[in-house]
């Protein structure tokens, strides 16, 4: 209790007459702002994953014979509404092998329950759409590789799966690589799918300035001056200036690489009709049933603000051992209403999936979870959920910021201002308002404590220090001159207001917002209004994606736990790949030095395979991210996996986000429901998509 009053009383008197007391603690040398960094407190994962190598997973093959649910060939089949399955299936399917498989060979039937809380703006992924997350585009998107379930992968194997692209070879300098797609696939409308949709995905999307696809494909993602063509409805080649670049196979997974149905969105697009971008982005609406996709489901019912309903892919190109044609689970829900309720409803049991991930619903749903008549089982994994807050890093323009917005910019790219603002963070008690317990480390910033490239003797740490932060925005001279309480900036800069700073957080989450409270109230006592701007979902992912925005708090992204997936996002490698440094208005990016320095650090890491000298990489990476405080971390914890006990096939130790998250890792369209535990949760029972565009289900 002490230490909270005396803290309490300690920030009145700071926040008063605060400017006056730094004074006297002038010219504290650098060294002396940094300390030790706390080890996370200890906290195990519940369960560990069993390591093979991608052969014991999957292989390409063609069977003898192929099986499909009894009602598919009695309904549809023998109907004649549909062709026998050996003809809907590739050449050599995608074949799960049964001894990886936890619980073996599966049966069909059965529904998953997804509770999400996004909302779809429509299916046009390619073209910039999201469509709801929490698994929803995941499912429907199927990419050149796929990286999911890598966290079973032995580390010195570890290489992105083969997926739509079932091999490739390098040339022999390394600088061209030859990819062969699946031969014979379709999409579930039956159309072929072949190198043409991913020439549209590649020339009428990534290379379009006017097209921004979904999750951030850009040109730039697969390297400068990278090529691709198509040398046959079959076979693709890239071309990189760098010679053996493995690291962008990784780009080709999920969410950089998923081709659309260019059948259906080509005639659709600014270069082959009289649309505009805007038209082409929104053509295919969430009331357009039956979208052609890859994946394992289609979507058939949409009832706005309540439900999407999927139905099995019968052109789905994956099968087990036995040639049964996969998924085993006939249909997919995803209710539409809050992450939170995702958590609730998953342990109650009226859900049947979750990834918990916002901390403060983390003792209920272990207290929930623990009783024995719990429908769900809960697994944690390791601490791969990591915040921070992001300054804006572009002086350029990126945003159009206002004259006060500039100012702030100017303010964001001086390292005695991130000093500041890192040391006036008390991670500790902003650990501790999400949730108490062993869960939240102390997160300094930059790569996670426990994740295979973090160092810790390469990670620099600036202890909270409320005066020594206060100390160095007086040497910047930024003076509260009209004595409310706010630093003011120095005449000259902004008409010398008040520094008032905005902060960009997603209310579909109460972690975001709790910690962006969190950081609103501990910049008080350093005399700076950061002012709440806080938006839903989309509206903040756009925001952030357009630089409109001072300060936001952000949960990070895969490059901050794996390194190898979404790499060209750990330094502004590109005009647009970075979270936040993006090009101004003149189209060029102004680094800081130290940001040159991690650009070439992360692009050298691309362009090497050795694996002692990439970590030698991410050790260099780690030291000048976090002595230059390149983000502010916040907090760092682990996620854990819900999931109703009737599934089988749920691999151990899946972890809720490493290289994707747990809707990707847990290989969906091969998890089952035992026939002695099947419920009947399905709406649309014994039914096939229907025709693009049509009203619901066949
Ligand atoms: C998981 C994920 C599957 C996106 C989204 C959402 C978007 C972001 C992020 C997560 C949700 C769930 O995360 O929180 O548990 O189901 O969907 O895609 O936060 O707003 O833009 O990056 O993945």
């Amino acid at each position: 209790m002490r230490w909270e009053v005396l803290l309490k009383k300690h920030i009145y008197a700071l926040g008063g007459a605060g400017l006056l007391l730094s004074v006297s603690m002038l010219a504290l040398p650098a060294q002396e702002l940094t300390g030790e960094l706390p080890d996370p407190p200890e906290f195990s994962a519940q369960s560990e994953p069993v390591f093979v190598s991608v052969s014991d997973i999957l292989e390409y093959k063609a069977l003898p014979e192929y099986n499909e649910p009894d009602w598919v060939t009695s309904k549809y089949v023998d109907a004649g509404t549909l062709p026998p399955v050996g003809e809907r299936l590739p050449k050599e399917p995608m074949v799960y092998k049964a001894a990886n498989m936890p619980d073996g060979i599966g049966v069909y039937g059965d529904t998953m329950r997804h509770v999400i809380g996004g909302r779809p703006e429509g299916w046009n992924y390619i073209g910039g759409q999201s469509q709801g997350w929490g698994g929803i585009d995941i499912g429907l998107s199927e990419c050149l590789t796929r990286t999911g379930p890598l966290f079973t992968i032995k580390a010195d194997e570890l290489e992105p799966m083969p997926n739509l692209a079932k091999s490739w070879e390098w040339s022999e300098d390394g600088k061209e690589l030859t990819m062969h797609l699946i031969e014979g696939a379709k999409w579930s409308d039956g159309d072929p799918f072949d190198a043409d949709d991913v020439m549209f995905y590649w020339e009428d999307n990534v290379l379009d300035q006017n097209v921004s696809p979904l999750n951030g494909g850009t040109p730039e993602t697969f390297g400068q001056g990278t090529t691709l063509e198509a040398l046959d409805p079959y076979t693709i080649k890239w071309t990189f200036k760098e010679a053996f670049p493995t690291q962008y196979l990784y780009a080709m997974a999920y969410g950089t690489f998923c081709p659309g149905p260019s059948h259906i969105l080509k005639p659709e697009h600014p270069n082959y009709s009289d649309n505009t971008y805007d038209e082409y982005k929104n053509a295919f609406p969430p009331e357009y049933l039956n979208i052609p996709v890859m994946g394992a489901w289609v979507p058939v019912e949409y009832r706005p603000d309540d439900i999407i309903v999927m139905r099995r892919n019968p052109y789905y190109w994956k099968v087990d051992e036995q040639g049964n044609q996969l998924p085993y689970l006939n249909e997919m829900h995803y209710r539409l209403s809050t992450w939170a309720d995702r958590d609730v409803q998953a342990v109650a049991g009226s859900g049947d999936f979750s990834n918990l991930e916002q901390a403060e619903s983390y003792v209920e749903a272990l207290r929930r979870s623990a009783e024995d008549d719990a429908p769900a089982r809960l697994q944690f994994g390791a601490r791969t959920i990591g915040y921070a807050l992001r300054m804006n890093l572009s002086g350029n323009g990126w945003g159009e910021p206002d004259a006060r917005a500039q100012a702030v910019r100017e303010l964001n790219r001086d390292l005695d201002f991130r000093k500041a603002v890192t040391m006036a963070v008390d991670r500790q008690r902003l650990g501790e308002s999400l949730v108490r317990g062993p869960f939240t480390a102390i997160y300094p910033g930059g790569l996670y404590a426990g994740t295979t490239y973090y160092d810790k003797d390469s990670t620099v740490y600036y202890p909270y220090n409320l005066e020594a932060a206060n100390e160095l925005l007086d040497g910047l001279g930024l003076e509260d001159t009209d004595g409310n309480g706010i630093r003011n900036f120095p005449e000259g800069t902004a008409n010398g207001a008040d520094v008032e700073i905005t902060l960009l957080a997603n209310t579909d989450y109460g972690t975001d917002t709790n910690l962006a409270e969190g950081v609103i109230a501990m910049m008080e006592p350093l005399g700076l209004r950061v002012i709440a701007n806080f938006q839903q979902g989309t509206a903040r992912d756009d925001m952030a994606q357009a630089g409109q925005f001072d300060w936001n708090v952000e949960r990070q992204g895969a490059e901050m736990v794996s390194v190898v997936q979404g790499t060209s996002a750990l330094a502004p490698t590109g005009p647009r790949t970075h979270p936040f440094h993006r090009a101004g208005t003149d189209g060029t990016l102004d680094l800081l030095p130290f940001e040159q320095e991690l650009v070439d650090t992360v692009n050298a890491f691309i362009a090497t395979s050795d694996n002692a000298e990439r970590a030698e990489l991410m050790k260099q990476y780690q030291q000048i991210f976090t002595e230059n405080v390149y983000s502010v971390g916040l907090t760092q914890y682990p996620g854990a996996l819900i999931i109703n006990k009737r599934f089988a096939n749920i691999p151990a130790g899946a972890p809720i986000f490493m290289f994707n998250w747990a809707e990707d890792n847990i290989i969906r369209e091969r998890v089952y429901v035992p026939e002695d535990k099947q419920a009947s949760y399905e709406l649309h029972p014994e039914t096939l998509p229907g025709e693009p565009g049509s009203d619901g289900p066949m």
